[in-house]
């Protein structure tokens, strides 16, 4: 039996980035194992029943796909130094910032990787063409790169990614890019000096995708400078959990409000929708417990441009952790007041719908009480 943790992901991988980040910062040891096409078969597949990395294998073999159910696996099994803050305010953030992060953040990391070929094709099919057949030379990476990654291309108009809105996308994103600039100007990580749950969640697409890759990359160095060294620390091999101090007071630094504003603004209508939808589908399809990765189609908006997306019933999920976390308050006075002024109204109280759940990997609907 191997003593340390494995992580099984991919360095392009917006997730796997988010698992390799918290398993460093909290200075669990682990060996990170490429997640070949023959992993994928070989263990992947048959161990989680889906295809999606980053999957982590505990020495005492249980595994875990999804990054928040490995995250708080791992909690559970080192609670020092934990992640979340205590908090109510700061707790609430990290949650909210996760669920922007992993869910909408994918726009532009996906609209970034996949519309400048021209600058990211060569880097990023070679990436992929590492999953086929990591040693083969870099022209036969690229060539079965192409192929490998043409599914995930493929997901860009799914996410209501397209020609009208692109503009509106890169707007919103160059936008976030200053936001996120004047908060690490200040501060070295979300809610002061040492990283969160909130940092957690940004690394997946603001590294694997963002900083890394050829395009995006040159953008963020050139207007997020601050930012970029946020990164640099997220994914370096310091374990810093363990130095440094939340923000006293259960203070949310004002530098972050703009963000929570976008992902208001943006985001939280698509959550609601997404709830609405789902309790639809639940009434069409009675016989089915077990909730589809995509259930139909919505509109959204993104800078006033509005486009038309898969309806993806998984954000809810991450959403009901942070209703959760709300509903088990016994004073919400200040955390109510910091709602409406980043425009999340009454969606908190309002809560969802039904209730959902994960099992074996796969969303359904959890039993009413
Ligand atoms: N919510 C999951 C998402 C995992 C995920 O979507 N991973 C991507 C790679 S970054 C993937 O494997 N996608 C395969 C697919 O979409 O079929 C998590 O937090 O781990």
């Amino acid at each position: 039996m191997r003593d340390r943790y494995q992580l099984y992901g991919v360095e392009c991988s917006l997730y796997s980035g988010k698992a390799r980040s918290y398993l460093r910062k909290k200075g669990i040891p682990f060996d990170e194992v490429l997640a070949t096409i023959s992993v994928y078969k070989k263990f992947i597949i048959p161990r989680t029943g889906v295809q999606f990395v980053p999957v982590v294998q505990s020495p005492e073999d249980d595994v875990w796909q999804d990054t928040t159910e490995i995250i708080d696996q791992l909690e559970a099994r080192f609670p020092e130094h934990s992640v979340y803050p205590s908090s109510p305010k700061q707790h609430l953030v990290a949650l909210l910032l996760e669920t922007y992060a992993d869910e909408w953040l994918v726009i532009p990391a996906m609209h970034y990787r996949w519309n400048y070929p021209a600058t990211n094709s060569r880097f990023i099919y070679g990436e992929f063409g590492s999953i086929v057949m990591p040693n083969a030379p870099g022209f036969v990476r690229r060539y079965l790169g192409k192929k490998a990654g043409a599914r995930f291309k493929g997901a860009v108009p799914k996410l209501g990614i397209n020609e009208h809105n692109i503009n509106a996308i890169e707007k919103s994103y160059v936008s976030l890019l200053g936001d996120l600039q004047a908060h690490f100007e200040q501060h070295d990580f979300v809610f002061g000096s040492k990283p969160s749950l909130a940092d957690f969640g940004l690394i997946g697409p603001l590294y694997a995708h963002l900083y890394r890759d050829p395009a995006p990359g040159k953008l963020m160095r050139k207007k997020a400078p601050a930012l970029c060294d946020w990164v640099r620390r997220m994914i370096s091999d310091e374990a810093s959990m363990e130095a440094g101090e939340w923000l006293a007071d259960d203070q949310v630094p004002e530098t972050l409000l703009p963000v929570l504003k976008r992902m208001s603004r943006e985001q939280l209508p698509v959550i609601a929708d997404t709830d609405r939808l789902l309790a639809e589908w639940r009434t069409q399809n009675p016989e089915k417990s077990a909730i589809e990765r995509m259930i139909g189609s919505h509109e959204f908006n993104v800078e006033g441009v509005t486009a038309e997306r898969v309806v993806l019933p998984y954000v809810l999920w991450m959403f009901q952790r942070a209703v959760d976390y709300y509903d088990g308050l016994s004073d919400t006075t200040e955390v109510d007041a910091l709602l409406q002024e980043a425009g999340f109204g009454d969606a908190l109280q309002r809560g969802l719908t039904h209730r959902v759940t994960r099992v074996n990997n796969r969303l359904q609907f959890a039993a009413e009480s």
